[in-house]
């Protein structure tokens, strides 16, 4: 059964927890699963989203870095503060790699490059934090005349009971341009999740919506959830215009404030990562109309599925030709890199624990070079992005999975109609185009493999003494204490130094780079002569 075959899982999973106390051991049971795909696609339940326990070594990020570092950090032309210690603004200051080509925003204005903090202080902490809020917001107005300037609090903020709303109202009055602010200290929620929610809903109720002029274009998108880690952006938006498709705005790799307040008159929205975006997706469709449907440019093949899917939407045939040449003229390329690196490849085994959606979409990028997944989880996802909403019709959508604001619908609704009518709809369906694809991790993974969620350091290193998987893909905390075993780390996050991975250019960057970490000799080299020998190990004990 599956790419575990041969192995007693059950006996894996009661490796993975004898060491634990009992208490430990039940809550961590119910986060390790084995996969199972049912004939309707349904899989296991999966517990997630719930708080790691107190000593584990998690692999998590706090609430702040969900909304400043994951959404908010790579908006190029919004000056973000970060109202706290300085370690906080240090260390989400451009470490994700989040790219910015700041010649497509008209004005050029890119302030990523900047750390913008309070630096908080003692001081702060006994008499409060606001003085030195609203100067830095001044000092930042005065030195970069942005258009937006906007505020993050760190775990003091609210701790102290600093008001940054009040703060951000008074300044954004004063000052005449978008001021707004966010309560995403670190401590709150389980994971960056709860920071997801809050930047979506924050940047849903100060900016979207606040253009509405539209834009020129047939075939007008957004993509959600695509950060241009590594370029990844690039890669997508040169695709996208192969084909004629129109992208208004990205949330928020290589984006402007500006994109962000016209977004809504697109005519699709794209959903690459659900787990940190799907707020804003439905919040749209609540109260704009827009649809959403869910994309993967990560994996060739992934991206001539997703193209497909977005021609049949707008069901053109137009545009569904520039597509299949786009498709037709890209894959050649791509195939023969594969074949190419695919016997050196084959049959090697990866484990992947990374974030939200990655260690679901990497899946096919490595499927693409003939390597099996032997285990996957992600760090902060939610039941829908393991399992697939499709297979959960009365699965119970927890607090931080609801929208916050009761919305309403935009005063013109006319306008904001949705454009799927009911021929569309019948016609799509016809093609065998899934709409309502919601497909998550484990009914795309093969039957076998092993599903953690929020795995421990303890956990990990078990993994590897009982699979020695021949790459393990995961964040830079665990990079260094991986290869310390001798087997190869990628940064699904960072992509270490490299990238894009996405669309047809990057999978290429992708094959090359695994082929040459899974063979490099150098790990043969890890053990001292004398580890490996034991006359020399004896001889050099006793000198
Ligand atoms: Fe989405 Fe992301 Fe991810 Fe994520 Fe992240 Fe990231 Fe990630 Mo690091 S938004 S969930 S909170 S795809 S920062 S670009 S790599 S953990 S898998
Ligand atoms: C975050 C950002 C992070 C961290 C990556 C890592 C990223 O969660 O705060 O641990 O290597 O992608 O930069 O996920």
């Amino acid at each position: 059964d599956g790419v575990l075959e041969g192995k007693d899982l059950e006996g894996v999973r009661r490796r993975l927890l004898e060491k634990y106390p009992p208490k430990v051991a039940r809550k961590r049971d119910k986060q390790i699963v084995v996969n199972r795909v049912g004939e309707d696609g349904s899989v296991p339940v999966v517990m997630s989203n719930v708080r790691t326990v107190p000593g584990l070594i998690s692999q998590r990020g706090c609430c702040y870095a969900g909304c400043k570092g994951v959404v908010l950090g790579p908006t190029r032309d919004i000056v973000n503060i970060t109202h706290g210690p300085v370690g906080c603004g240090f260390y989400s200051w451009l470490t994700r790699r989040n790219q910015t080509d700041p010649d497509s925003s008209p004005d050029g204005h890119n302030f990523m490059t900047y750390c913008f903090t309070t630096d908080m202080q003692d001081e702060e902490i006994i008499f409060g934090g606001e003085k030195k809020l609203r100067l830095a917001i001044q000092e930042a107005y005065d030195n970069f005349k942005p258009k937006a300037i906007a505020v993050f609090s760190t775990c003091p903020v609210g701790l102290i009971g600093d008001d940054v709303h009040a703060v951000c109202r008074e300044m954004k009055e004063k000052l005449g341009i978008n001021v707004f602010g966010f309560s995403c200290e670190g401590y709150k929620g389980v994971s960056q999740s709860a920071g997801h929610h809050i930047a979506n809903n924050g940047i849903f109720t100060h900016v979207v919506g606040t253009d509405d002029a539209v834009p020129e274009g047939d075939f007008k998108i957004n993509l959600l959830g695509e950060y241009n880690i590594g370029g990844d952006a690039f890669e997508i938006e040169r695709i996208f215009e192969a084909c004629g498709l129109t992208l208004v705005a990205t949330y928020s790799g290589n984006s402007s404030i500006e994109h962000f307040a016209r977004s809504h008159t697109a005519d699709l929205n794209l959903i690459m990562c659900h787990r940190s975006i799907n707020y804003v997706a439905e919040m749209m469709e609540t109260k704009f109309g827009l649809p959403w449907i869910k994309v993967n440019f990560i994996g060739a093949a992934a991206t001539a599925k997703s193209l497909r899917k977005i021609a049949a939407y707008f069901d053109d045939p137009a545009l569904s030709e520039r597509v299949e040449a786009v498709i037709a003229a890209e894959l050649p390329a791509v195939e023969a890199e594969a074949a190419a690196v695919r016997p050196r490849t084959e049959g090697k085994r990866a484990m992947l624990f990374v974030g939200g959606s990655r260690a679901h979409h990497y899946q096919e990028l490595f499927a693409e070079l003939g390597m099996k997944t032997l285990s996957a989880g992600y760090e902060f996802a939610h039941r829908d992005d393991y399992e697939g909403r499709r297979v959960l019709p009365d699965i119970k959508v927890d607090a931080d999975s609801r929208n916050i604001q009761e919305l309403e619908v935009h005063p013109d609704p006319e306008r904001y109609r949705p454009r799927v009518d009911a021929q569309r709809a019948e016609t799509l369906a016809a093609k065998g185009v899934d709409f309502a694809d919601y497909a998550g991790m484990m009914p795309e993974m093969p039957a076998g493999a092993l599903v953690i969620d929020d795995i421990s350091h303890h956990e990990t290193e078990k993994m590897i003494a009982l699979f020695k998987p021949d790459i393990f893909c995961a964040g830079i905390k665990e990079k260094y204490v991986i290869q310390k075993h001798g087997i190869p780390l990628k940064q699904l996050h960072s992509y270490d130094y490299g990238g894009p991975y996405a669309g047809f250019k990057g999978a290429i960057n992708f094959y090359q780079e695994i082929d040459r970490m899974v063979n490099s000799r150098v790990w043969g080299y890890l053990k001292a002569p004398w580890q490996k020998n034991p006359e020399l190990a004896a001889k050099y004990a006793f000198e």
